[in-house]
């Protein structure tokens, strides 16, 4: 088995790192946490294995919708890594970040109140923040590498994918992934407010969904009890940190204050929480299937 150590590093996200793995790239997501773009400096244990493992499971249920990059989750990732390491084939990556939006929130809620539109979507009046939308839209982004993404409407992500038909195939992939996925985590308490998606294509020219799916750091996850418009909502995953570090007077910029123990303990259980609804099964059973 090759270790970690001797694959080349290539990317290194906020939360994730990405390594050469010859004809492969190996995903590994870390226990780090971010909160308002910034990441705190110590980690929350069993993180990067609890949304390696939601992905992991979207990736399987949604692979008659779009064929997707994951090769494995145990062969050939190396076993320091066993359960938060993805082996992954080589995609050329599209330029373009596609968002679905199932309720009003964020970048789209200010859109919204600016235009009446999210993306050039046009949208009933009245609406208030965290409603839900008549039904699920599509609000492609660039993908920004210094700063913030920008919403872009159809006709922009045309230009990003060049062509109309690639970006009329991402739009209908990523609302048949999302629609699957939302349905699902309602029915287990949990609303998918929004989610980000990630594709590329391999080397026949076909769209392979790519990056993480459906997971509390690619998506908006509330919680169904409590959930009520005209304001914004608690996550289901990060509340605990927004609320304590609020209460530390932080001004959300870097660097990120230490989380207490406590903190960092119930947050933990919000993951654990959130792995054992949507699969259905133990996140022990998870670390036993890939770490054996
Ligand atoms: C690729 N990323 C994300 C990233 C930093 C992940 C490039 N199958 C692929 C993938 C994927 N997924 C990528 N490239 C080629 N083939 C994914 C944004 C960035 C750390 C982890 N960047």
């Amino acid at each position: 088995m090759t270790a970690l150590s001797d694959l080349p590093l290539l990317a290194s996200g906020k939360v994730r790192e990405i390594y050469d793995s010859g004809d492969k790239l190996l995903i590994v997501a870390s226990d780090r946490i971010s909160t308002y773009d910034v990441v705190h400096p110590n980690p929350i244990p069993g993180k990067g294995e609890v949304l390696t493992g939601l992905s992991s499971f979207w990736f399987e249920h949604t692979a008659d919708i779009v064929r997707n990059h994951v090769l494995s989750v145990t062969a050939g990732v190396p076993d320091a890594v066993r359960g938060r390491g993805m082996l992954v084939r080589r995609l050329e990556m599209l330029p373009v970040e596609c968002v679905v939006r199932g309720y009003l929130s964020g970048s789209g809620w200010k859109d919204y109140q600016r235009t009446g539109a999210v993306c050039g979507i046009g949208l009933p009046g009245g609406l208030r923040e965290s409603d839900r939308l008549p039904e699920p839209i599509f609000t492609p982004s660039t993908k920004a590498t210094v700063g913030h993404d920008e919403n872009i409407d159809f006709e922009g992500a045309v230009e990003l994918v060049g062509g109309r038909a690639l970006a009329e195939r991402l739009r209908d992939a990523s609302l048949a992934v999302y629609a699957h996925a939302a349905d699902h985590a309602r029915e287990r308490g949990i609303i998918l407010a929004d989610t980000k998606f990630e594709f590329g294509l391999d080397g026949h020219g076909e769209l392979v969904l790519g990056d993480e799916v459906c997971t509390p750091d690619s998506s908006r996850f509330w919680p169904v009890e409590g959930y009520e418009p005209g304001r914004s909502q608690p996550s289901f995953d990060k509340q605990f940190v927004r609320d304590w570090a609020s209460s530390t007077g932080w001004d959300r910029n870097p660097p990120a204050p230490e989380i207490p123990a406590d903190v960092v303990a119930r947050t933990r259980e919000k993951y654990f929480e959130a792995y054992e609804r949507i699969t259905g099964e133990p996140f022990e059973a998870w670390l036993r299937r890939t770490r054996g």
